[in-house]
């Protein structure tokens, strides 16, 4: 399994479940001085920065890109593939395809998080969860075009009514018969909705692209009350060889929560 920890560019997400928050130059040289394989990246927009910058960054400190995240549409500019106004799931598509675009480029998968949206009066779930499958049909292929997968994470109730645990998102991708799109298991997620991570890991391994290794509380595993040693032996068991990415909160500050989670992925 290899790591990797998130950097945000995102002012709007200044609160957020993510380790650092400084220019990308800084972020890069934090993530290798941390001995992280890779960087999973928050930003505004995929006009940001430059695609030969990000190489040059990942050159210098030899850093993979795991994954970009897409929620700055929602965060930013209040965009969901489920709206009620077709215009703006017109938008948000657009938006997260020009991240699959950028990611593309890197090699590295798009995440469609918070940008799913939510059910509501005027977009009962039934609906919803169509706008979902024909939007991810779309993403995917062309998150194919650059040999990468497309990656869905279901979120807490909280945050989404859609998919709100692992299995039932993999039922949907069956159902709906969705290729090229894998899910990304959060654990801080997962804790809120599922009855054994144990459980829902070991039953939809072959779905996960993808791991947000958070604690109970969000911060770094061994800041909560996850047992997170048992869930480690697991995936390695399972076989599972995609990223552990610290989508966690920089408490008690950005160093320490980055260096807590390299321990905790340390069998
Ligand atoms: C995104 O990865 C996520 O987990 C959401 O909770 C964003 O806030
Ligand atoms: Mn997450």
């Amino acid at each position: 399994m290899k790591t990797a920890v998130t950097l945000c560019r995102v002012a709007e997400a200044a609160a957020g479940p993510f380790v650092f928050h400084d220019s990308l130059s800084e972020g890069f040289a934090k993530a290798a001085q941390h001995g992280f394989d890779a960087v999973e990246l928050f930003l505004p927009s995929a006009d940001e920065v430059s695609i030969g910058e990000i190489k040059q960054l990942q050159a210098q400190h030899q850093l993979a890109i795991a994954a970009v995240g897409t929620g700055a549409g929602m965060v930013k500019h209040g965009l969901s593939l489920t709206d009620a106004d077709p215009a703006i799931r017109a938008k948000a598509l657009e938006f997260i395809l020009s991240l699959v675009d950028f990611g593309g480029q890197l090699g590295a998968p798009a995440i469609l998080g918070s940008m799913q949206g939510r059910s509501s009066i005027a977009v009962p779930h039934a609906r919803a969860i169509s706008h979902l499958a024909e939007s991810l049909c779309i993403i995917a292929a062309r998150a194919a075009t650059f040999g990468v997968p497309f990656i869905y994470e279901p979120l807490n109730r909280y945050e989404t009514n859609l998919f709100n645990r692992i299995g039932d998102a993999a039922a949907f991708l069956i159902g709906e018969k969705l290729e090229n799109v894998t899910l990304l298991a959060d654990l801080f997620h997962m804790n809120i909705e599922e009855a054994s991570l144990e459980q829902a890991l070991a039953e939809n391994v072959e779905h996960i692209g993808h791991i947000h290794f958070a604690d109970s509380n969000r911060r770094a595993m061994g800041f909560g009350h996850t047992d997170s040693k048992p869930l480690l032996l697991l995936l390695h068991q399972l076989g599972y060889s995609g990223y552990l990415s610290a989508e966690i909160l920089p408490l008690p500050s950005a160093d320490e929560a980055a260096a807590q989670f390299i321990q905790s992925t340390t069998l």
